[in-house]
């Protein structure tokens, strides 16, 4: 088990779903977080023909994409579960999952990348933070411009990604029950991705690694964000996100 390794992006939130599961399940892994936008995608694509990260060496195998992965830590690590025993429940978990993943975590991504390309200091700030390649105010502003626009982010879509988001945290409102989760009676995957997901909106205490510094734009639409929404992340976070794993 010692040699379970995590490739991963710090301020990713696809990657946080895979930590969140290593640490719910205890796995004892290693982190590696190759330069992010100048190693990763290489790192990525040699070890599985995909630019995008998290990869989990995991018994000889290298599985990319944090669905394929969680897949592969539920079967080989099954306590405690993520997916539902009943099969419809289980059904309904795995599409909230595919929900927030390409209907919400595009959108967030994009929305937050383009906005911080229009203020240079900003962007030179996250670069560093993001331990990134570090460059001054407005090269640092282009190479964020080029990320947005590398994850479909320009002037034209905001309004789209912003709808997107927010009809992420409607739909958490809509589906989740008298027992508090999104599923039947207990956490499953789709509370996890959904707190995953929409971390950067909730910014809750117990993320692992520096939350990005956001510019105003960014935190006007988050502050008009149903408060209920990103209440309940902020509960998954505090009740379900276990210290990390790594060792
Ligand atoms: N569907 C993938 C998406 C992962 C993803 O988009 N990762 C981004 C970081 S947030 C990435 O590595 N992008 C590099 C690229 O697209 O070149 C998953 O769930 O793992």
């Amino acid at each position: 088990m010692a040699d379970t390794v995590l490739w991963h992006i710090e301020i990713s939130h696809y990657n946080e779903k895979v930590r969140w599961a290593l640490d719910l399940k205890g796995v004892p892994h290693r982190r590696r977080a190759p330069m992010p936008g100048v190693l990763h995608p290489f790192v990525a694509l040699a070890k599985t023909r995909r630019p995008t990260l998290p990869v989990l060496e995991l018994d000889g195998e290298t599985i990319g994409d944090s669905t394929r992965i969680i897949g592969a830590l539920e079967r080989r690590f099954p306590e405690p579960p993520l997916y539902p025993e009943d099969p419809g429940e289980r059904r309904r978990a795995l599409e909230l999952e595919d929900f927030f993943d390409e209907e919400v975590a595009p959108h967030i991504r994009r929305f937050a990348f383009y906005e911080i390309s229009r203020d240079p200091e900003l962007a030179s700030r996250g670069l560093r933070q993001l331990g990134s390649l570090p460059l001054p105010g407005r090269a640092a502003a282009l190479a964020v411009r080029g990320v947005a626009r590398r994850y479909g982010g320009n002037e034209d879509v905001m309004e789209d990604a912003r709808a997107h988001v927010r009809a992420g945290c409607e739909r958490i409102l809509a589906e989740v029950g008298p027992s508090g989760y999104l599923v039947g009676d207990a956490f499953s995957v789709a509370d996890l991705t959904a707190a995953s997901i929409l971390y950067p909106a909730a910014q809750p205490p117990e993320f692992q690694y520096e939350v990005p510094e956001f510019p105003a734009s960014v935190q006007e639409f988050g502050a008009s964000l149903p408060d209920g929404a990103l209440e309940w992340v902020r509960r998954m976070w505090r009740e379900h996100r276990p210290p990390s794993a790594e060792v």
